[in-house]
């Protein structure tokens, strides 16, 4: 992807400075004057991009639903779900809220994508922003098909948890649906690898019509966007954390942040909370002395709902494209924001890339064009790694709090700096 995107901006760099639009370089075709910028830009880039675009569009409405309905009846088992599950799934949900806002807050100040104004093909018009009250009660859709068909994403996000819950409750039935919509989930996942595999082409196209049509000040906006995404990533990991650790356990944080290393560094390799998830858990158990039985809810948990670092991106994301655009976001529309981006965290599995699919629905929830997301892929790779730290980090954190306010935490090993010891 990387490579797409240098190949993509030198390609469309030289195009800007050899045509200067006045069709240099024409010849004629069929009797028609074409000029070689047309062809490239208008014609190979603007198709393979826009379809790249289309497909990332395609797969929102699907990823979201069976996911959130796989997440949330896994979830609702009621002998699961009780005062535990209760405790996990709010911390989970308020460390991603906290973030999404704190990220969303920060952009909308440094601006990160000002100084731009990106046209898009189609002329999209900022919804009248209802009041408050008015989002709350537009969560709820009168017609569930219609919502998906429109894409409007919280209405597929509350519809698909009140299915997913009735499943949980629907005893042989819903264990045969839950167990098909683990099988659908899968395949909905392997669709998006095969697009991640498109991605290098996709960002190519997209990276070099962009070079070739918008002025350079664009790719500046694009290294502050990354700047900004990294340095609050990092903010949260290191400071965020460390704060809600102390209050809520009143333990020293340095010592669960320098044990927090080797899950660090696998997720950051990685770059999957999933894949993570074996070196999360005998990190929590054997070094900070969680139970298991705490630990084998707590992290596969986290794993799944707690998208903390994926959440800032998504904030971030939406303040950006939102400057690139001129758009203004009115107060419901960031609060909208932070819901499907709290909510939406439910079902993002712990996957690589997953985060940027879900920016798709967010961008949908507040009729934000699609086409930047191309620009966000080409530098997401590097992010998608380190917010996959955050991620595992904000797991690993709550199984701890959880694991000591349930007095299954094993103090001693959490204070000896080499432990290392037999499982809990
Ligand atoms: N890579 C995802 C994870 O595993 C996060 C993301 O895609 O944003 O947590």
């Amino acid at each position: 992807i990387v490579i797409g995107m240098i190949a993509g901006i030198s390609i469309g760099t030289a195009l800007n400075w050899l045509f200067d639009d006045s069709g240099d370089y024409a010849f004629v075709v069929f009797g028609s004057t074409i000029s070689t910028y047309s062809i490239l830009v208008d014609g190979i880039f603007n198709v393979v991009g826009s379809i790249f675009v289309n497909s990332l569009k395609m797969l929102v409405v699907p990823l979201v639903f069976v996911s959130l309905v796989c997440g949330v009846c896994k979830l609702s088992d009621p002998t699961r779900l009780g005062r535990l599950g209760g405790k996990a799934i709010g911390l989970y949900l308020a460390t991603t809220a906290i973030a999404v806002t704190f990220a969303l807050f920060m952009a909308l100040a440094i601006e990160p994508g000002a100084g731009v104004m990106l046209e898009t093909d189609k002329a999209f018009t900022p919804k009248p922003s209802p009041g408050i009250g008015q989002v709350i009660i537009d969560m709820f859709p009168q017609n569930p098909i219609e919502a998906m068909a429109q894409g409007k994403m919280l209405q597929v996000i509350v519809f698909a948890m009140l299915f997913g819950i009735a499943i949980a409750l629907s005893g042989k039935a819903g264990e045969r649906i839950a167990s098909l919509f683990d099988d659908l989930n899968d395949v909905i996942m392997k669709l998006v690898m095969i697009l991640m595999n498109l991605a290098p082409y996709g960002v190519f196209a997209l990276m070099a019509k962009m070079a070739a049509t918008v002025d350079p000040q664009a790719f500046v906006n694009l290294g502050k966007y990354f700047v900004l995404v990294a340095v609050l990533l990092l903010a949260h990991g290191l400071l965020v954390y460390p704060l809600i650790f102390k209050v809520l356990t009143g333990l020293n944080p340095l010592m669960f942040l320098r044990k927090m290393r080797d899950t660090w560094l696998f997720a950051f390799s990685t770059s999957s909370s999933n894949a993570t998830m074996p070196v999360t858990y005998e990190t929590v158990t054997r070094k900070m002395g969680v139970s298991r039985n705490i630990a084998s809810f707590t992290v596969p948990l986290g794993a799944t709902i707690n998208m903390d670092g994926t959440a800032i991106m998504q904030g971030v994301a939406t303040a950006f494209i939102a400057q690139m655009y001129g758009v203004d976001l009115s107060g419901s529309q960031l609060l909208m924001v932070i819901l499907t981006a709290t909510l939406a965290s439910v079902g993002t599995a712990g996957v690589p890339g997953v985060g940027l699919i879900m920016l798709g629905m967010v961008l949908q929830q507040v009729n934000l064009p699609h086409e930047a997301i191309g620009m966000i892929m080409a530098v997401d790779r590097l992010l998608d790694m380190t917010r996959t730290m955050v991620n595992v980090t904000g797991d690993s954190m709550v199984s701890v709090i959880i694991a000591k306010s349930e007095g299954e935490f094993n103090q001693a090993r959490y204070l000896d700096p080499d432990a290392a010891g037999e499982e809990e």
